[in-house]
């Protein structure tokens, strides 16, 4: 299993062990070693004792797959190279600090925003038969591990988590995501609902990390330290796949399918194309929420590399893009100007009018899922829509 990186990264490697730190570390609010205090005669607990220890005392464990090294170590990777490019372009992955979490809350709860309010009310009339369809299908009698990545809140998935621990099989949630505070606090939140949940939370970056995904190969009964003959169902919620360009879409999907094996299941959120009207005002919303997520980039880059990018040298621009069917948010200078980043000793230059990509936002039809899908070796099962037919969830199962 190959893990990606992205072009350029220090580190690079195919080997996970030896690229990627891999630390479980206590839920906040929990002793890092139990309470007991350090002397020189307690052994150091080892990252696999606290998981043990949190295990045994029914808490969530957080395994990190992307350490603030790593974070730091990415995030300038990507801002050299997207700030030297031509055109200029950043990743989204680095709107969600804990502003940006926040503000793409409020997003969700705009008028104009519509796929979260369309992807929840697909979940609440779908979540039973969903798991009823995996109960069918998938070894065991239905999913034992439920990965979610690109999780956030979660505050969906509610829906789901409560539709599939009702069938029985459900042992064990897997959130994963860059921003591990909004992580940390969607795990708990799934832990107290369902007490019996093993909650194993994973910060990390699904550009680089899905290869190192705790799945079960549930095609293969009793396949060592795995659930075994239970399945694994892997969401993908949000739209959020509609962020990676079609490349990096392919790869995920079908590094996705080697991972979650024969017995795997996948439930994909995709916006549909419609009128671009609404899509522009989906992402150019009149209260300027959607303009302060995308200018909080600059922020993150101001603190976290040491940049000087003034904000308001920069305006927020949304764009439908009929060729490629996404929708491309910029961020153009409204002057000439010199951003310092020294953090990566550079000096970036932008000239009046210039502008930057830091997202674009596929939509889908049908056709292009499934052939999406296929292409990485899932079988669309299921389609279902809202009623206005804004946005869908596809089950598929590996093929
Ligand atoms: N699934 C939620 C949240 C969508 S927002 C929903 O449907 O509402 C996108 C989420 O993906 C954020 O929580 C963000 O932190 C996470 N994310 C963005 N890029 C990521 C990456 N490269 N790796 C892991 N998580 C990422
Ligand atoms: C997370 N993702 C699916 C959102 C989207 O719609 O592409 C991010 C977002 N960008 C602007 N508004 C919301």
């Amino acid at each position: 299993m190959t893990s990606r990186t992205p072009t350029g990264l220090p580190g690079s490697s195919t080997s996970p062990a030896a690229d990627h730190a891999t630390s479980s570390t206590p839920v906040r609010g929990e002793p890092r070693d139990g309470g007991a205090p350090h002397s020189p005669r307690t052994r150091v607990p080892t990252p696999a004792d606290v998981a043990a220890l949190l295990r045994s005392r029914g808490g969530m464990t957080i395994e990190r797959h992307l350490t603030d090294d790593q974070r730091a170590a990415t995030l300038a990777a990507d801002a050299r190279a997207g700030l030297t490019a031509a055109p200029k372009e950043l990743p989204p992955t680095w709107f969600y600090d804990a502003t940006g979490s926040m503000l793409f809350g409020k997003i969700t709860e705009l008028p104009e925003y519509y796929p979260t309010r369309a992807e929840r009310s697909i979940l609440s009339a779908h979540a039973a038969g969903l798991a009823a369809a995996l109960a069918e299908t998938l070894p065991g009698g239905g999913a034992g591990t439920f990965v979610e990545l690109g999780s956030g809140t979660s505050e969906k998935t509610r829906m789901l988590l409560t539709a599939l621990v009702a069938t029985g099989r459900l042992r064990r949630f897997v959130p994963f995501d860059v921003d591990a505070d909004t992580l940390s606090r969607a795990g708990t939140a799934a832990r107290a609902a369902h007490p019996g949940l093993a909650v194993h939370a994973v910060v990390g970056d699904f550009r680089q990390h899905v290869g190192l995904l705790p799945l079960a190969d549930a095609g293969t009964p009793g396949a060592a330290g795995t659930d075994a003959a239970t399945g694994v169902l892997v969401a993908f919620l949000g739209g959020t796949i509609g962020n990676l360009r079609p490349d990096e879409r392919q790869t995920l999907l079908t590094e996705l399918r080697e991972r979650a094996g024969r017995g795997g299941a996948l439930l994909l959120g995709t916006d549909l194309v419609k009128d671009p009207d609404r899509l522009v005002a989906a992402y150019d919303d009149s209260a300027g929420v959607t303009a302060a997520f995308n200018r909080n980039l600059l922020t993150v880059l101001n603190r976290e590399l040491g940049a000087d990018f003034d904000l308001r040298g920069f305006a927020h621009v949304a764009r439908w893009d009929p060729d490629n069917r996404w929708i491309e948010m910029r961020l153009r200078s409204i002057r000439d100007q010199t951003v310092r980043v020294a953090g990566l000793d550079l000096t970036v230059s932008f000239a009046d009018g210039e502008e930057m990509r830091t997202e674009i936002s596929a939509k889908f039809d049908r056709p292009t899922v499934a052939r999406e899908l296929a292409a990485a070796g899932w079988r669309l099962a299921h389609w279902w829509t809202d009623p206005d037919e804004d946005f869908a969830l596809s089950l598929a199962f590996a093929e």
